[in-house]
C-alpha cells in the first residue's frame, strides 16, 4: 500500500500509470486534514474495509484511502458496488465526538458537499435521494456507504465510503444497472480529470465536515433540503421488510425521513429504501 504524505512524497513512490496521480492530488490539496495522508492502491477489496483497519490502527482523522478498483467494493445491507477503472472509490476517517447514532448526519453531510461539487465544478444538476445517493436526471451517479466502529455505547470511529462514477464507462457496468445509473463521462461526454475532481472533492467534504463539528448540522439540513429529489413525493419505502406507501414530508434533526401515512399519521424511518410512485 502506497502511503503519500508530505514527508514521503519522494518521486519513487509516484504510480505509473494510473488515472488518479496521489502525489499530485496532495500537492495541490487546499485542505487542513481530509487527504493530507493519503493511502492509494491500484487494487483493494473495499477502500472502507482498509480504511477500517487503518483506523484500528489509529490512523488520524482525514485519512483517505484511494483505489483504482475494488474486487469487493460494497453498499448497504452487504450489495454489491461495481468498481471499475475510471470511477472514484474512496473512504475517509473520520473521528467526530458524536453518539454512534448520528453518524448517519455525516452520510448527508458528505451527500450535500458532493452534490455541491458536481454542480459547482460541472454545472450538473445533482439531486440527493436519501438517504445515500446522488442522482443526475433521476440516475445513480454516487452512492455513500458509512460505517462506524464504537466500543460499549461509545464512538471510536467513522469511516465514509463514498462511490463516484466520474470517468466510469457505462458499457462496464452490468446489464442490470443500465437505465438507472450514470457517470460524469456520460452527463459530460467526455472525461474529466479526476485529479482535480478528487481535490475538489476533498477540500467540499472537509468544508462541510468542519461546519458539522461546529454543531451547524441545521444549516446543512437546510441545504440538503435544497437539494433532496424526495421532498413532497409520494413513495414506496421499505424498511425493516415492512413496506410502506406515503409522501415525504421532511427529514428530522437527525437525518430521519419524515412520511405521511394515508391515515394522516407521521412516520419516522432511521433506514430504508425509497422507490418514487408513479
Ligand atoms: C450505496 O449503497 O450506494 C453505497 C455505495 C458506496 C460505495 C463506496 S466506494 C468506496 C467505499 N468502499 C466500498 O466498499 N464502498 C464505498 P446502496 O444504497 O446499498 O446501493 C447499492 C446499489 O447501487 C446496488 O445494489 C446497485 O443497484 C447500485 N450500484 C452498484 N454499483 C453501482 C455503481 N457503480 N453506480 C451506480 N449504482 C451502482
Amino acid at each position: 500500500m502506497r502511503k503519500i504524505t508530505a514527508s514521503a512524497r519522494s518521486q519513487h513512490m509516484v504510480p505509473k500509470n494510473c488515472g488518479l496521480n496521489p502525489r499530485r492530488i496532495r500537492e495541490g490539496l487546499q485542505t487542513d486534514f481530509i487527504g493530507q495522508e493519503l493511502y492509494y492502491q491500484a487494487e483493494v477489496t473495499s477502500t472502507n474495509d482498509l480504511a477500517k483497519e487503518l483506523a484500528e490502527k489509529g490512523s488520524k482523522e482525514g485519512t483517505v484511502v484511494l483505489s483504482e478498483t475494488q474486487s469487493q467494493g460494497r453498499g448497504r445491507h452487504g450489495r454489491r458496488w461495481e468498481s471499475p477503472a475510471g470511477g472514484v472509490w474512496l473512504s475517509i476517517i473520520l473521528r467526530p465526538k458524536i453518539e454512534p447514532q448520528e453518524a448517519s448526519k455525516l452520510t448527508l453531510t458528505a451527500g450535500v458537499a458532493v452534490a455541491r461539487v458536481l454542480r459547482e465544478t460541472f454545472d450538473l444538476k445533482a439531486e440527493i435521494k436519501w438517504p445515500n445517493d446522488l442522482l443526475i436526471h433521476g440516475r445513480k451517479v454516487c452512492g455513500i456507504l458509512t460505517e462506524t466502529s464504537t466500543t460499549g455505547e461509545a464512538l471510536d470511529f467513522v469511516v465514509v465510503g463514498l462511490g463516484v462514477n466520474s470517468n466510469v464507462d457505462l458499457d462496464s457496468l452490468p446489464d442490470t444497472l443500465r437505465g438507472s445509473v450514470t457517470s460524469l463521462k456520460e452527463e459530460l461526454k467526455g472525461e474529466i480529470n479526476q485529479q482535480e475532481f478528487l481535490r475538489a472533492l476533498l477540500e467540499k467534504l472537509e468544508q462541510y465536515y468542519k461546519l458539522f463539528i461546529q454543531m451547524e448540522f441545521d444549516s446543512i439540513l437546510e441545504e440538503w433540503r435544497r437539494l433532496a429529489t424526495l421532498l413532497g413525493r409520494y413513495v414506496e419505502i421499505t424498511s425493516l421488510d415492512e413496506k410502506i406507501k406515503g409522501q415525504v414530508v421532511d427529514v428530522d434533526q437527525n437525518g430521519a425521513l419524515m412520511i405521511r401515512l394515508p391515515d394522516g399519521s407521521l412516520k419516522r424511518f432511521v433506514s430504508g429504501e425509497v422507490t418514487l410512485q408513479t
